[in-house]
């Protein structure tokens, strides 16, 4: 199929007649635009060329990637960044399955976003006759996807796009499939039928209140607290209600923790961030409210010795108020005495309402005794944070390293903020601080290596700001090419590979003496800095702390595509970083 706007020389009725017929391509292109989406991550190929190249032409943002599943990850990200789905395009069999990693991955964060791959004919894969690219796409999205739909006809375009947006972003968000087999784009259909074909959806996330039974139940239960709890959780930050929350915290008085991508949703600096107190606060609870956080591992499941109880599967005695748009999510570890189901914004609103209608303006502060007791924990943390933070030892290690880090962000607050790695994310989430809400993107609900340089492309696209990420040189594995889509579109971003020669440090040893290496070692001292080098970026390597504060500097000055190679003491770290208990051998030798 060409371009339809083939500049061939035609008779006046022949154009008119063109210009009066529409097309598969076309409508997806304008029931995209209809709806308010205005970029398009992916990588292009049979069936779906012609529709990178007309959306492009059509005014929409193509964003081409050297693989797809760091299309993809962009895609996600930007969902989550933008309250929109985030669309990746793939083509079929091989791009979709590349694609499909990132839709997972966006169902299993509640991030919205739609995956749509081109597909082979129907009639002959349905038959198993061997097409070019055969795969039943549909049926394998299916468990992987919130929702999936197939379109086969021009006219069900727009229906089928309306479908995805609202399955995408309605109630608890998540990923979709949309299946467009290749002879879908090319048919034709008047112009007119296609427009009125169209559906520009009507409020695609409603709100849902809260039943003012259950916003009195949660009130209830955390004026009883002694030692009440607040967890923020990225479905707070992507509800984007940040003066609702602050407003909550304040009021009450009580601490709060935010997990790790709700970090600035207040200051970390604030007083009643409890993150430097958090082995004592979780256990030390007796009333915990969560707002868009799950009970998952990241949390130990709401019970066990991180919660004060006696063994692994104990509860620790604590009472929970669960706030979360999905009514299913109750209950899935620990019973929850007060759940709040509503969207956030609803829910939080409801609760500050009902407070003030009930205390005036004055509801009661925690008690001093809990309030103290943070403190003193907090502040006892910082400072020994403090100390090691101020040594400077040959080589770098992460904390030296972290600590220009840290100072960058804080003069920085607005760049958008990417992490991944075990030791790289540990000490990076808990020694550099947010500022402001939904800076810090990162491995999310499944600790995923992989999301940084498509998190960076969509971070960049989506926001405009200076981008920096912080990355282990293991993590940073199945991104080395999208370098090239980094300085392909001249973002604004800065790498910094925290470089300590393996999976976690570089110093295992292969037991046997023979001449291969240890599984998680790298070759040592390499230079990731020329990567970047090869595509016209800039590549800085850093060995001091000096060094790395002057690379990072630059980078944000210049706003040129930076990878900077921070050589790391290949000793420090630990297996895994902090769920080393999660490694079963590990576990046994200890
Ligand atoms: P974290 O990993 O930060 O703890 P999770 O991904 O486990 O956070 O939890 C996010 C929760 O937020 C999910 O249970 C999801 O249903 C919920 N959520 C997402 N968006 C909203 C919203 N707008 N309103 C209410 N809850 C939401
Ligand atoms: N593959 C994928 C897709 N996700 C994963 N989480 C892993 C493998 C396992 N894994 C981790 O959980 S962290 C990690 C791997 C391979 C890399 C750790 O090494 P690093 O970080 O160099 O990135 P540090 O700072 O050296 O610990």
């Amino acid at each position: 199929m060409g371009n339809v706007e083939n500049p061939v020389a035609s008779t006046s009725a022949e154009v008119q007649l063109r210009q009066e017929m529409t097309d598969g391509f076309q409508l997806v292109i304008d029931a995209l635009k209809l709806n308010g989406i205005d970029t398009i991550y992916g990588l292009p190929g049979i069936p779906i060329t012609d529709l990178t190249r007309r959306a492009q032409a059509a005014g929409m943002r193509m964003l081409s990637f050297r693989h797809e599943q760091n299309a993809g990850y962009a895609a996600s990200i930007a969902g989550f960044l933008t309250q929109k789905p985030g669309i990746c395009l793939t083509v079929s069999a091989p791009g979709f399955l590349n694609g499909l990693n990132a839709l997972a991955h966006a169902t299993t964060n509640c991030f919205p976003m739609i995956l749509i791959s081109g597909s082979s004919e129907r009639e002959i894969v349905d038959l198993q006759q061997g097409d070019y690219e055969e795969m039943d796409q549909l049926a394998i999205a299916k468990p992987l996807a919130k929702a999936a739909f197939r379109v086969l006809h021009a006219e069900d375009i727009g229906v089928g796009i309306a479908r995805a947006i609202r399955a995408a972003v309605s109630g608890r968000p998540g990923g979709v499939y949309l299946d467009f087999p290749a002879k879908l784009f090319a048919q034709s259909l008047d112009a007119e039928a296609g427009r009125k074909s169209l559906i520009k959806v009507v409020d695609p996330a409603p709100k849902q209140i809260p039943g003012a039974d259950a916003v009195k139940r949660a009130l209830d239960l955390l004026k009883s607290a002694k030692k009440p709890l607040i967890i923020l959780g990225k479905g707070a930050a992507y509800a984007q209600v940040d003066t609702e929350i602050k407003a909550l915290i304040e009021k009450t008085g009580i601490p709060y923790l935010p997990m790790s991508m709700a970090k600035g949703l207040l200051p970390d600096t604030h007083e009643l961030c409890a993150s430097a107190a958090r082995s004592f606060v979780l256990p030390g609870a007796d009333v915990v409210m969560l707002i868009g956080a799950r009970l998952n591992w990241l949390l130990s499941h709401g019970k066990g010795k991180t919660w004060g109880g006696k063994d692994h599967k104990d509860w620790g005695g604590q009472r929970f108020i669960q706030v979360d748009i999905s009514p299913q999510e109750a209950d899935s570890n620990v019973r929850i005495d007060a759940p709040l189901v509503g969207d956030i914004g609803s829910c939080v609103s409801a609760l500050l309402s009902e407070m003030g209608r009930n205390a005036g303006s004055s509801w009661p502060k925690p008690p001093a005794e809990w309030l103290n007791a943070v403190a003193e924990k907090k502040n006892g943390n910082v400072a020994k944070m403090a100390e090691t933070l101020a040594k400077n030892p040959t080589p770098m290690n992460f904390h030296s390293a972290l600590n220009v880090v840290r100072d960058i962000v804080k003069a920085n607050p607005d760049a958008m903020f990417v992490n991944e790695g075990a030791n790289a994310l540990d000490f990076t989430r808990s020694i550099v601080d947010m500022y402001k809400p939904r800076k810090r993107i990162d491995v999310g609900t499944w600790g995923i290596m992989g999301i940084g340089m498509g998190y960076c492309v969509a971070a960049a696209v989506a926001t405009r700001q200076q981008v920096i990420a912080i990355e282990g040189d293991s993590a940073f594995d199945r991104d080395h090419l999208q370098l090239e889509t980094i300085c392909r579109y001249n973002l604004p971003v800065c790498v910094v590979i925290f470089n300590n020669n393996g999976v976690y440090k570089g110093t295992d040893i292969n037991p046997t003496g023979g001449p291969d290496v240890a599984p998680t070692v790298f070759v040592k001292g390499a230079r990731y800095d020329k990567l970047i080098e090869a595509f016209g970026g800039v590549g800085v390597n850093a060995t001091t702390p000096a060094e790395l504060r002057k690379g990072m500097e630059e980078a944000i000055r210049s706003r040129k595509p930076t990878l900077i190679n921070a050589v790391i003491d290949e000793t420090a770290g630990t297996e895994s970083g902090r769920i080393t208990s999660l490694n079963p051998s590990a576990a046994k030798k200890k």
